[in-house]
């Protein structure tokens, strides 16, 4: 299997995936699409990825999966060990829940686009986009705090890294971004620091990406 994972090193659904792909010890190669230049429209990659949105998974010519969440379910399927979900049904359901705290209800709101948008459309400055956007992220990160409380150990959910860190950490680093205010969330960055200083986690970190800069 050769596989090229199309993203940017500050995009954090690349870094999420570079997450999963290095806790799998799987090979990949970077084809990177900068999103500062707009290269994530361009036809060579919407032939890919019609959305224009990075990360997209080639795994072989002709076979490229868009979508994070599609990709790290593909990895999981196909390269089970080791496991990133629990065993049992309940528990995969709250792994999944988990993610999608983050993979749906607070990264989205985020997005460059939507930013962009925002700034363009409505003539919002930048403190205008990061109040916008610690908003989203506040309103997530507190919710996301109660359920690693409950169901976290060393890691986010349990005591191995499961899908959970994958979306976690790339939030975090987006948050610190944005400058949010992170110190209320006490449970959330204890799994984020364990989880950080994963061997597998720092190589996935965007500074230390071919096309970082
Ligand atoms: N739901 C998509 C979201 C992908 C996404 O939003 N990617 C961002 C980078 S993190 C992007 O390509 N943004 C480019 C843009 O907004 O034009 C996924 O999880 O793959």
């Amino acid at each position: 299997m050769s596989l090229v994972l199309h993203g940017y090193w500050r995009s954090g659904t690349s870094y999420r995936t570079r997450i999963a792909l290095n806790l799998k010890g799987l090979a990949y190669t970077q084809s990177t699409h900068d999103l500062r230049k707009g290269e994530q429209k361009d036809d060579s990659f919407t032939a890919l990825q019609p959305q224009g949105l990075v990360p997209a998974l080639e795994v072989r010519p002709g076979f490229v999966i868009p979508q994070s969440v599609a990709i790290l379910e593909w990895l999981e399927e196909t390269c089970p060990a080791p496991a990133l979900l629990p065993g049992n049904a309940d528990e995969r359901a709250l792994v999944r829940a988990m993610c999608a705290m983050i993979g749906s209800d607070v990264h989205p709101l985020n997005n460059l686009r939507i930013l962009k948008y925002l700034k363009g459309e409505f003539g919002q400055d930048q403190a205008a986009i990061d109040h916008w956007a610690q908003h989203w992220i506040a309103e997530g990160f507190a919710a996301l705090d109660r359920m690693i409380e409950r169901y976290g150990a060393d890691y986010a959910y349990g005591t191995t890294p499961t899908l959970v860190d994958c979306y976690l950490v790339p939030q975090v680093y987006s948050a610190e971004r944005f400058g949010s205010d992170l110190s209320e969330y006490p449970a959330l960055m204890a799994a984020y620091e364990r989880a950080s200083s994963h061997p597998a986690i720092v190589a996935a970190h965007p500074d230390k990406q071919p096309d970082a800069d």
